[in-house]
């Protein structure tokens, strides 16, 4: 390797043409959000205060200083809303309210509060896409007759077939089945049939209404009153129908089957309104000349290609959109390349941050994915008769992944227990699994297991009953035996344990505003590593990040190691393991 090689990287703001810039840097006082690394907490799974087995809202606030001391900015909360639980809270009641198994609304006050007095910030769920069955509203539409208002909320439409006894058209739940149920009429003859894109109890809302959109204006501005700093709006893609219900063929796993297609229930150009609509509520929270008090939505839309993605956050629109085709790439070298250069492409031209993200409550777990040689569409649940992953193989990956994802530009998000390197339970038994998605294809040809596996709560202390998850030995999904060696205590200040990683990495990456360097491809390492540099906006220091994919160990350039995801082999980079390296000064004018 030689000095003359880093010249190609460049000082970002006296050379912006150069080939292998792929991102600029951002401006150096830009709003908090754009580097952000944010962490996910799973209410139910997290810190359980009262024994019930079930995680709570008093039991997240007494463990906020756990966050602060990772090192992360923000959290966001996976659903606590008034629920009957079908849908782990994602099917919800009351929008303005609690569910008594996580606590009260006066829990969540001082939840927000405890955590703005940590220097975090708070991201709360909005679930618009559908209620729950038991909300308000749906119970009043079953009531109500066909054609009424209170119908119009929902998608009710009259059945096919003489009798209106086939469905309206051929659209079928994410969660296995069909996409339509039938009601009764309020006189007790058979009736309409609502739409459900998920379970059935997850009736989708009308958002062609005007009450609707008012509604949920309403809601967003309950919870901005209440000080949360944004919203992860779930199935972002999804609000707005094709108003001529077209029986389709595509997958309801993708937005665009084929290029130019796209499914009509998926990424209608309708949802582009609602979003600058709701921009425009949460900018009127803004106060001027302060940056930090900017609120943000962080949209939850499984779309490609990346341009498409990148409409969600044009200036007007949302702040944040998580990058599931980075999530979803095979553990390969060109995979990822492809995918982090087409992100920045597409999100660099609306002037948007990239949202870097590897796990979350709906997928395997990262520590357990990426060594799962994988088929078609990603795993989704893996049960006791499956081959099982290798868990090392699983971790070295998970560790190098992660350290290359915190230095990449832009915000990320982190899956509760990613910071202790813990996998997917692999092998729970059928009986505790809760997962609509188990319950609905079960027996079916679209069978599977479901996301119960990555759900399972949190392992804080190893020798304590439920791994100090709460105070009795109750969990609501086990914990697999694998959890005990892996909990908190058993890292924390371990050197090399995967906390101490993470709390190494995001010192770092928070210290050197990683978040807001340029990124430059280094080329000089052969198709079986990933190397790219992060330079800050000075052009005063600049980060390799080198992954080695291969089976050789890779040699490193002169420079000194900042961090690496496991030990090196004489100062070789072995396989599956990425390094960070801080090349001498001079090397990147
Ligand atoms: O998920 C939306 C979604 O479509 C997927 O993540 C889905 O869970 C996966 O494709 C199944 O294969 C959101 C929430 O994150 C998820 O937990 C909810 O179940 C879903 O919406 C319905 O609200």
């Amino acid at each position: 390797m030689t000095c003359a090689a880093y010249g190609k990287v460049g000082r970002v703001t006296d050379a912006p043409t150069l080939p292998d810039l792929v991102h600029p840097a951002d401006s150096p006082d830009s709003p908090w959000w754009r580097d952000a690394v944010i962490y996910q907490i799973y209410p139910r799974s997290w810190s359980d205060s009262d024994g019930d087995g079930i995680g709570d809202l008093p039991g997240i606030t007494a463990r906020l200083p756990y966050l602060r001391d990772l090192g992360v900015d923000a959290v966001w909360l996976s659903p606590f809303y008034v629920s009957p639980m079908n849908d782990a809270g994602y099917d919800v009641a009351d929008y303005r309210d609690i569910d008594p198994r996580f606590g009260t609304l006066h829990d969540a006050e001082v939840l927000i509060d405890t955590a703005h007095a940590l220097g975090l910030k708070v991201l709360v769920d909005l679930v618009p896409n559908h209620t729950s069955s038991e909300h308000e509203w749906f119970r009043a539409a079953l009531a109500a007759e066909p054609g009424s208002p209170e119908r119009d909320r929902y998608i009710f439409r009259d059945g096919a077939g003489p009798h209106g006894d086939l469905p309206p058209n051929n659209w079928r739940s994410v969660f296995g089945g069909r996409g339509w149920s039938r009601v009764p009429d309020p006189d007790g003859t058979p009736g309409q049939w609502y739409l459900h894109i998920f379970d059935t109890t997850q009736p989708d809302v009308n958002w062609e209404n005007e009450e609707v959109r008012a509604e949920y204006d309403d809601i967003l501005r309950f919870w901005l009153d209440r000080g949360v700093d944004g919203f992860r709006v779930d199935v972002a893609h999804g609000l707005v129908k094709d108003q001529t219900f077209p029986d389709t063929t595509g997958s309801m796993h993708t937005a665009e089957n084929a290029p130019g297609h796209r499914m009509p229930m998926w990424d209608q150009d309708g949802v582009h309104e609602i979003y600058r609509r709701w921009r425009r509520i949460l900018d009127e929270y803004t106060v001027p000349g302060d940056p930090d008090s900017e609120r943000i939505l962080c949209a939850e839309a499984w779309v490609q290609p990346e341009e498409a993605l990148a409409r969600y956050v044009r200036p007007d629109e949302m702040h944040q959109a998580f990058n599931f085709e980075f999530l979803d790439t095979r553990w390969d070298p060109a995979g990822y390349r492809h995918v982090i250069t087409e992100s920045y492409r597409s999100n660099d031209a609306v002037g948007a941050p990239t949202t870097w993200v590897l796990s979350n409550h709906d997928v395997l777990r990262h520590a357990t994915r990426l060594a799962v040689v994988q088929e078609g569409y990603r795993p989704n649940g893996i049960g006791a008769d499956d081959p099982q992953p290798d868990p090392e193989l699983g971790l070295r990956r998970a560790r190098a992944a992660t350290t290359m994802m915190l230095a990449l530009p832009g915000g990320a998000y982190v899956y509760q227990g990613e910071e202790l390197g813990l996998p997917e339970h692999t092998t729970m038994p059928d009986e505790w699994r809760q997962d609509p998605i188990f319950h609905r294809t079960k027996g079916t040809d679209e069978f599977a297991l479901g996301r119960d596996g990555c759900r399972v709560p949190m392992a804080w202390a190893k020798d304590e009953p439920s791994l100090g998850f709460g105070p009795s030995a109750k969990t609501w999904l086990p914990q697999p035996e694998a959890y005990a060696a892996l909990a908190v205590d058993q890292q924390d200040g371990v050197p090399g344990s995967t906390l101490s990683l993470y709390r190494d990495l995001l010192a770092y990456r928070r210290k050197h505003r990683f978040g807001h360097g340029a990124l430059a491809w280094h080329e000089l390492d052969g198709p079986e590593t990933l190397a790219f540099t992060n330079t800050s906006g000075d052009g005063t220091r600049t980060v390799l990040c080198l992954t080695n994919f291969g089976d050789e160990p890779v040699s490193l350039p002169d420079g000194d190691v900042i961090i690496s995801s496991g030990p090196l082999d004489d100062g070789r980079v072995p396989t599956d393991i990425t390094v960070w390296l801080r090349l001498p000064t001079g090397h990147d004018r």
